[in-house]
């Protein structure tokens, strides 16, 4: 049997280049290997404010979007959470067993949270879903970018505790992060992870964003003092970035993309990865458009969930009864 595979892209905003290299590709790389479970966590979303319509929105272009990047729809399971309940019900079950000290140590949750005056409970309480998200389907591998490392930390730890106490009820996952495009940086600001819900759209490269605007981006990124396209984190960290974006997008590694880099200027670098990057969205903008005229989403979404749904009772049943909760 084969080994599984989960993850998730949250529809908060428009789907960058970053989400691309953490998220998608790392699913289409992997889609033969391992059998996939790929969904919209859309409860993840409404941890910070959203407007009904545009998240409706949302969810079908992220599915479109994952099918246009290569994502097969009937190889894998594709679903959207909040179709299927045991997601909260567990997560209920898992938020018991969960410490509030473990919790508050969770960086996304300070990141997020920072300078705000009232935050919602559920931005607190978000990993703890998403660690139901993955333990309902037994997931063995989790691909995310770096930021997500942290969250599927506690999934394990959570999955370890549980199964103590109560018997061996689910698998332990492990963390899959890339070597290359884990953490594409804000164009504006490199010492920042790119962001869908960045406040700046100028600092992220939008999967539709038209060509004109991409290439604007991308010469407006800023760079670093000194000459020489190298890949040096710490003191070239805009270039880094533009290395790493060259890289992933032409499939070459960082020594590879140095080499042909090499004698070159900060401009021509800009040059070439706004190149390499209008070449693979316009193919992927078409395919996008086509993807949503054709029917293909609701499709696809229907039959995921009904197989979700028949793994994720499953489990779910194993977990309340463990508890004793309802009856045996
Ligand atoms: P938000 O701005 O709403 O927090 P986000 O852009 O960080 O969103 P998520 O929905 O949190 O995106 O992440 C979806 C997937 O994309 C995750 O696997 C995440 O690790 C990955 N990812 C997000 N941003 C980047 C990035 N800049 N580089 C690489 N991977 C990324
Ligand atoms: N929290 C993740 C999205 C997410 C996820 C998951 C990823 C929710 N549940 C389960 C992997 C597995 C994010 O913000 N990127």
């Amino acid at each position: 049997m084969k080994k599984r595979l989960l993850t998730g892209l949250q529809p908060s905003g428009e789907l960058t280049i970053g989400n691309y290299c953490g998220g998608i590709k790392q699913v289409v790389n992997y889609q033969d290997e391992y059998e996939t479970f790929l969904f919209v966590p859309d409860m993840h979303s409404i941890t910070v404010p959203q407007d009904p319509e545009t998240l409706h929105r949302r969810v079908r272009e992220i599915v479109g979007m994952y099918l246009a990047c290569g994502v097969s729809g009937t190889k894998n399971h594709i679903y959207i959470q909040s179709e299927i309940p045991e997601h909260a019900n567990l997560s209920w079950i898992l938020e018991c067993n969960a410490y509030m000290g473990e919790m508050s140590r969770m960086t996304q949750f300070k990141a997020k949270s920072e300078g705000k005056k009232e935050i919602g409970c559920g931005l607190f309480t978000y990993p703890i879903l998403m660690t139901a998200d993955i333990l309902l389907y037994n997931a063995d591998v989790v691909p995310t970018g770096a930021d997500q490392k942290q969250h599927v930390e506690l999934a394990r730890n959570l999955a370890q505790r549980f199964n103590k106490k109560y018997g061996e009820i689910f698998v332990v996952p492990e963390p899959l992060i890339p070597k290359l495009g884990a953490k594409i940086r804000d164009l504006l600001d490199p010492t920042k992870k790119m962001s869908k819900s960045a406040e700046n759209p100028k600092a992220s490269i939008f999967l539709n964003d038209p060509e004109k605007v991409v290439r604007k981006k991308i010469m407006g990124a800023v760079t670093d003092s000194g000459e020489g396209v190298v890949y040096d984190e710490e003191n070239k960290p805009g270039v880094s970035n533009l290395l790493t974006i060259y890289a992933s997008f032409s499939n070459k590694t960082i020594p590879e993309a140095e080499k042909h880099f090499e004698g070159a200027r900060y401009g021509d670098l800009k040059k070439e990865v706004a190149e390499v990057l209008v070449e693979f969205l316009t193919g992927l903008q078409d395919r996008f458009a086509q993807v949503m005229s054709s029917g293909i989403v609701d499709e696809t979404l229907d039959r995921g969930r009904d197989e979700a749904r028949a793994i994720a009772s499953v489990t779910y049943d194993k977990a309340r009864r463990a508890v004793g909760l309802g009856r045996v």
